[in-house]
């Protein structure tokens, strides 16, 4: 592995395994790239985000290669972070069958990496979030996050997108009203995939009642059919995407949503940083320890923690 000396200079070149190099960095939570992210804050442009979630095979995956595919013929450059909440880090590797995007892989336009979240202080977010900095600073346009939506990663995904899309299918045995709770807020933009399969008109019609009964907003999630495997919807797809996007702009929940965004990101880093401290400091310290499992009284112990240690 080439020194991370030159690192810089071979990311601000384009060399892409600088850029692999540093979101493996941020991966490991190695303190090292944030001189690197300092040293390319000017050159930051913040890249629009789109996720995309949903059950395991709606889609996704042929989805979101079928939007890189369109990106690509309107000249725009796009990363892929595809996010696997189960798997551990992956220090790059692709997750097997889950990324379908070997196609754009000898693309230098197209940066296709897979990130693992499991075991991850902080979870996805924190690790996404800085990764997209980079791709952005990187020069990409467009970065598009897929996550598998099991657990709480479809609301990690909500909290770094700018828009959210969520996939569905006809064939998943739950009907709309199964939908998992918290999935509505968080939909931007719904995809009904696999309109070619039986059942599909009736999935749309269950969700569009239900939209209807939710309360309104000034935007509405509207609802694309999609054929992923044959890139049907996928230009109305991006359309509605786009639309959203400017909704945001239009709205300034834009702005209002990336400052939110920043004072959340911080308050969660410091929740890390306190969080090792914490563990450092009874792991060292085994007069405190011990007062601890004697006193059983660990908001004391944590208090006193934050306030008489410090990190150096
Ligand atoms: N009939 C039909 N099959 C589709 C369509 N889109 C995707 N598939 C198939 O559905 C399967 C799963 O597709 P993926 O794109 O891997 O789904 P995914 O949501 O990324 O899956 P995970 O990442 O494992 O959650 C594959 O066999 C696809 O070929 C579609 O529009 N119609
Ligand atoms: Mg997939």
């Amino acid at each position: 592995m080439p020194s991370d000396a030159d690192l810089l200079e071979r990311f601000r070149s384009g060399d892409v395994r600088a850029l692999a190099r540093a979101i493996s960095l941020v991966e490991r939570r190695d303190p090292t790239v944030r001189d690197l992210e300092d040293a390319l804050r000017s050159d930051s442009r913040l890249p629009g985000v789109t996720g995309f979630t949903g059950a395991p095979g709606t889609g996704k995956s042929t989805l979101v290669d079928a939007v890189v595919s369109l990106l690509r013929t309107r000249k725009q450059s796009v990363a892929v972070l595809a996010t696997d909440p189960n798997s551990p880090f992956t220090g790059g590797a692709i997750l097997g069958d889950r990324i379908r995007m070997q196609r754009h892989a000898l693309d230098p336009k197209v940066f296709i990496r897979s990130m693992g979240a499991r075991g991850h202080l902080g979870g996805l977010s924190l690790a996404s979030r800085e990764a997209i900095r980079l791709l952005g600073a990187f020069g990409f346009d467009e970065v598009i996050l897929e996550t598998v939506g099991v657990g709480q990663s479809e609301l990690e995904v909500a909290a770094v997108a700018d828009t959210t899309v969520v996939v569905l299918t006809p064939n998943l045995g739950d009907s709309v009203q199964m939908i998992k709770a918290g999935i509505l807020e968080i939909a931007d933009v719904f995809v009904v995939n696999k309109a070619d399969i039986d059942g599909h008109g009736r999935v749309v019609a269950e969700l569009r009642t239900m939209l209807n009964m939710a309360p309104k907003t000034s935007w509405k999630p509207p609802i694309i059919p999609t054929v992923a495997t044959r890139q049907e919807g996928v230009e109305q797809l991006w359309v509605a995407v786009l639309a959203h996007r400017t909704h945001l702009e239009k709205t300034g929940k834009a702005k209002e949503l990336s400052e939110r965004r920043l004072r959340d990101e911080t308050a969660e880093v410091a929740a890390e940083l306190a969080r090792e401290r914490t563990r450092r400091a009874l792991r060292e310290d085994p007069t405190l320890a011990e007062r601890l499992l004697k006193d059983g009284t660990p908001y004391r112990t944590a208090e006193e923690i934050l306030r008489t240690r410090t990190d150096n």
